[in-house]
């Protein structure tokens, strides 16, 4: 309302004018990196004692106010309802209790950003081969059954490959190569990256032990500093060109694999082309008490992003997208096996199970097995002195090291069964009975 109109209306109003225009503030920045939770709009406090409240206005237009709320005499507004990718616009009025108001604050905007995406902090790999290079002579492409590959068979120093290709993320990258070395003259190349000095790469390299290998046959193996470890190159987003030059002629160069994930190691099993996507990491099997949180995470390398989904004993965990897993205030029911699904384009990948076990485990002398019994139908049976009532959780290995929870049984009458089909086909399998307690 105008505070004209109410001036003429109202004489005693005049002693209460003007109000004193509140100034509005953002607790957040003026650009929002991602949706958060609330949005709060905070504004000074008016010094007359007659101000009864505050009016907020807020838009998708500047000045032009589509909503009203009143905040009562709270300076502050918190909004949850804001939608992401777009930009508002805040402004807020004092009242007073005549139902006199001021004009309206500066205006104060902000622009959401888009809605999070889940955290993907898994290596890059880029796939490249030698031969699909621009190739400058005497170098040559040879192939067999095993591989086609460069090198020059000619004592000259001429010959080169130069690969282009795209970094879609930012980042230090290590390079593999798939090399064939097979004596001391024919174990190295030139290389160079983009702008840089050439440098000289030695399959049978100086880090002592040397990394790789001198024979007829083919080996991955990074390029390296002389008389160092493995290179890092700094990439930015976008082409880059890699260039190998004949340095020895006879060095056999097949397959070129970079990663930005420094745990990754190629073997022969990695697709030519294509998706391709590794784990290099976890998650590994861990033991808490009740009301504990635990942490499971996997790392991965992979020629796009990865799309990550958590599994408790094969059941999918409903909005458990990212590399960590964190599980709170946990329970003994929470004790189970957890893997993570990951995908990267058509690659996909599973982890391996990591075991959460939620209690103590405590030894007992007066608790063991009497007797084991493998059953025709892939169940385990275990005859049982002690813990008579109690439950009782089995766990299987082959190793003693790696250990799968098989499931917790109650204990009722000295002898208990848990299903074990994995136990098929094995020469050795070993079994460990818990008993947990809170
Ligand atoms: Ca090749």
């Amino acid at each position: 309302m105008s505070i004209f109109q109410k001036q003429g209306v109202d004489f005693n109003l005049l002693r209460l004018l003007p109000l004193v225009v509140p100034t509005l503030g953002l607790t957040q920045p003026a650009v929002a990196e991602t949706v958060p939770g609330p949005i709060v709009l905070e504004w000074n406090v008016n010094p007359e004692p007659d101000v009864t409240g505050y009016k907020f206005y807020y838009g998708e237009s500047s000045g032009a106010y589509t909503v009203v709320q009143d905040a009562g005499n709270s300076p502050l507004m918190v909004l949850t309802n804001l939608e992401s990718e777009r930009t508002y616009f805040f402004a807020v009025t004092a009242y007073n209790a005549a139902g006199q108001e001021s004009q309206f604050s500066e205006e104060v905007s902000l622009t959401l950003g888009s809605e999070p995406v889940d955290p993907d902090t898994s290596g890059r790999l880029v796939l490249l081969e030698s031969e699909d290079g621009q190739i400058g002579a005497p170098m040559t492409i040879y192939s067999d059954s095993n591989a086609t590959w460069v090198d020059s068979s000619v004592f000259s120093q001429e010959g080169w490959t130069e690969l282009n290709f795209e970094a879609s993320v930012p980042g230090d990258y290590q390079v593999w190569c798939r090399v064939n070395a097979p004596t001391e003259a024919k174990d190295s190349f030139f290389v160079k990256m983009d702008g840089e000095e050439e440098q000289v790469f030695h399959v049978y390299g100086t880090p002592t032990p040397p990394e790789g290998t001198r024979s007829s046959e083919w080996t991955w193996q990074r390029v390296h500093y002389p008389d160092a470890g493995p290179r890092n190159y700094t990439l930015d987003e976008g082409s880059h060109l890699l260039r190998f030059r004949v340095r020895e002629p006879g060095t056999l160069l097949d397959r070129v694999v970079l990663s930005s994930n420094p745990a990754f190691i190629p073997d022969d099993n990695l697709p030519r082309s294509g998706d391709a996507l590794v784990i290099t990491g976890g998650p590994a099997s861990q033991t808490r008490a009740p009301g504990e949180s635990v942490d499971f995470t996997v790392a991965a390398a992979a020629t796009g992003p990865v799309t990550f989904q958590w599994l408790k004993d094969g059941t999918a965990l409903p909005g458990t997208n990212t590399p960590v897993l964190n599980l709170q205030n946990l329970q003994t029911s929470d004790s189970g096996n957890y893997k993570v699904s990951l995908a990267s384009g058509s690659a996909i990948a599973t982890s391996s199970n990591a075991v959460l076990t939620v209690g103590e485990v405590v030894e007992n002398s007066d608790f063991r097995i009497h007797r084991l019994t493998m059953n025709p139908d892939q169940t385990v049976t275990f005859d049982i002195v002690g813990q008579l009532n109690n439950d009782v959780v089995v766990y299987a290995s082959d190793d003693l090291v790696n250990w799968t929870l098989l499931g917790t049984h109650l204990n009722a009458t000295g002898s208990i069964s848990a299903a074990d089909p994995d136990a098929d086909g094995k020469t050795k399998r070993f079994y460990r009975l818990a008993i947990p307690t809170e």
